[in-house]
């Protein structure tokens, strides 16, 4: 076995230096430069002060100004800028859910989508109240997908999925007013309330905030998660590699990007078909290889173990490769710039939703009827364009690392079974991981979670941070971009086990598991509230009680934000190392880093200092491992 080194944010660095020489030699632009031609960032916008609301603004907050025209107060307008943010991620998230949604009611045995995992969809459905016995599963399959989209407008009642949350939990939301009710309610609600001339009382307006990211974390994305599994599988442990290097000089290379599993599944499917490698081979190629980036990555990693070539802040170097032939989008995270710099190149920037169209890009339209013969497209497009590479160009650093991925709840309640060698039925129980916790062996569990931003060194404070973390028998549970970071940086290879405490090294070891588990894609982070509570109802405590927090280090999107808001709302303290635009507000502030504890027993705290926030959370763990006297 060759000697395990993690790869350096130095060595990421020095790759995309090589990559920019070449984009200078063919005029590209960058992300590099255009950060520098936008700083510094208006101070209006980053102290979230600044309200354009009506026309009769823009209204800037200033000691000298201390009211906008209206009248409305700092609070009020960060507030309400804070709102609107949240709102715009929990439509994003959902909307993705409800696509997923749209898929499963479309599948049909002989149709472009099947069942995948037909126990799930029981399990589902019977949690539904919907009778499964002597069903055809593809009746079952529509009848639970319509319930899926009815949980979007439904007029009465709040989101079924609630239920999976501890009890104590769903009494604070019913006490507070934060339980959601109907998806597109709770997003529209918040616009309604964020209109001129409504809300301007903070606690109603982070209360709400609250309220729209549950609607997404308990929602939405529950929702795009569960029916993903059932139509492509549950994720099991699967190896795969990370890094530009997965990338393949002599074949045709094709990029999957964006989030929807929809499109990435039908295209891996067929560029993996003998029809196609045949073709690849004709046009010259050795043969086909798809990788990913941002969340498609994740998800066709994890049921595929399709190599996962960068994220967030690495999606133009693919480009800058000269051997991408293909960079197909679906929806959220896309940099417009794409349409530009494949120009520059041979790439063909392929855009497939209705939702996500951008200049210079060549739309080729995707839904779920003609999926097939759109894939097929798709994949035949690359491969013709091949030929048209500039050898002189081409440049693919040789940087990667072996990752071990897919761990849903299911499979990481299926590793553990074996640490504690407890009996356990045939869905398993969280049982094992809690006696890991509780006896100290583990010392709790961080969240990672959330993009990269150019505000923050790429991928060095996910990295930095895990090391840390590990280092102090803290198993991390990573998703989005931060997985994609510690794939990358080799955190997600089982050899990894050597850098950890000794609690943790023997956790790993036992489990046959790397000390860094890959849960999935950010609207997987669904996932994580469902262990969270699963281990809290396993306990017998409250969620908030459980040494477990949440982190974002490097966050930038609106999906985000409501992401933050819903793992705060579950009860799991989340730490941010960027601020969400709120520091123009004292109260605001206030609220999101301690008065929301009030409501749902957790709250934010928000330091850039990347050493110091990791001290932060080890010592919160540590608290709650104190006051729950283990
Ligand atoms: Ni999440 Fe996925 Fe990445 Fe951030 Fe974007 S890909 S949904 S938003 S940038 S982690
Ligand atoms: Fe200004 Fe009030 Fe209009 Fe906002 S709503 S732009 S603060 S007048």
């Amino acid at each position: 076995m060759s000697e395990f080194k993690l790869t350096t944010v130095e060595e990421f660095e020095a790759a995309t230096e090589r990559l920019l020489e070449t984009g200078a030699k063919v005029g590209a632009d960058a992300w590099q430069f255009r950060v520098k031609n936008q700083t510094p960032h208006c101070k209006f916008g980053e102290e979230g002060v600044c309200c354009r609301i009506c026309s009769m603004g823009p209204c800037r907050i200033t000691k000298k100004a201390p009211r906008g025209i209206c009248g409305c107060d700092v609070h009020g307008i960060v507030g309400r800028n804070y709102l609107k943010f949240t709102a715009g991620g929990s439509a994003t998230h959902s909307d993705h859910g409800r696509e997923i949604c749209h898929t499963l009611y479309e599948s049909s045995a002989d149709g472009c989508y099947q069942v995948k995992d037909p126990e799930k969809l029981i399990r589902i459905a019977k949690e539904w109240g919907v009778e499964t016995e002597g069903k055809d599963i593809y009746d079952l399959a529509h009848e639970v997908a319509e319930m899926g989209l009815w949980e979007y407008g439904k007029p009465f009642g709040t989101q079924r999925f609630l239920k999976r949350a501890p009890q104590s939990q769903q009494e604070l939301w019913e006490k507070n007013e934060l339980a959601p009710r109907a998806i597109d309610r709770e997003v529209s609600c918040s616009l309604h309330m964020a209109h001129m001339g409504c809300s301007s009382l903070p606690e109603a307006l982070i209360k709400q905030s609250i309220r729209a990211g549950l609607s997404d974390g308990w929602g939405g994305s529950m929702m795009g998660t569960e029916f993903s599994d059932v139509l492509f599988g549950t994720p099991k442990p699967i190896d795969t590699e990370a890094n530009l290097g997965v990338m393949v000089e002599e074949n045709v290379n094709i990029v999957v990007h964006g989030h929807d599993p929809s499109l990435s599944e039908m295209v891996c499917e067929y560029a993996d078909s003998p029809e196609m490698i045949a073709y690849a081979k004709e046009m010259g190629a050795k043969g086909i290889t798809v990788s990913g980036v941002c969340c498609t990555s994740n998800e066709v990693a994890m049921r595929r173990g399709i190599p996962m070539a960068g994220n967030f802040l690495q999606q133009e170097n693919v480009v800058l490769t000269g051997a991408c032939e293909a960079i197909v989008v679906d929806v959220q995270c896309i940099f417009p710039a794409l349409g530009p710099l494949s120009k520059c190149f041979h790439t063909k920037f392929i855009t497939t939703s209705p939702i996500a169209q951008m200049p210079d890009s060549e739309f080729i339209r995707f839904d779920a009827k003609t999926a097939d013969e759109k894939a097929k497209l798709i994949v035949k497009t690359a491969i013709e364009n091949f030929k048209n590479r500039k050898p002189e160009l081409v440049h693919i650093p040789q940087l990667k690392q072996k990752a071990t991925v897919g761990y849903s709840v299911e499979a990481i309640i299926k590793c553990l079974d074996g640490v504690a060698n407890s009996q356990v039925d045939e869905m398993g129980t969280v049982k094992p991981l809690l006696q890991c916790v509780t006896s100290g062996v583990l010392r709790g569990a961080v969240a990672m979670v959330g993009c990269n931003n150019p505000r923050i060194r790429p991928d060095l404070a996910h990295i930095e941070l895990m090391k840390k973390l590990i280092a102090n028998d803290i198993v991390i549970i990573a998703s989005g971009c931060s997985a994609q970071a510690a794939a990358k940086a080799g955190l997600m290879d089982k050899r990894a086990k050597d850098i950890c405490g000794d609690g943790l090294k023997r956790v790993c070891e036992l489990a046959d598991i790397p000390p860094v588990l890959h849960m999935g894609s950010c609207v997987d982070i669904s996932r994580m509230m469902i262990l969270a509570s699963e281990l809290a109802k396993c306990a017998g405590t409250h969620v908030s009680q459980l040494p477990v927090v949440g982190c974002a280090p490097e966050w930038m999107s609106e999906k985000a934000v409501s992401i933050g808001n819903y793992v705060i709302g579950t009860g799991i303290d989340t730490f941010l190392g960027v601020d969400p635009y709120v520091s123009g507000s004292s109260e605001i502030a206030e609220i999101l880093t301690n008065g929301t504890r009030e409501w749902v027993e957790a709250a934010f705290t928000v330091e850039k200092d990347i050493d110091k926030l990791g001290d932060a959370m080890i010592a919160r763990i540590e608290e709650k491992r104190a006051a729950l006297g283990i």
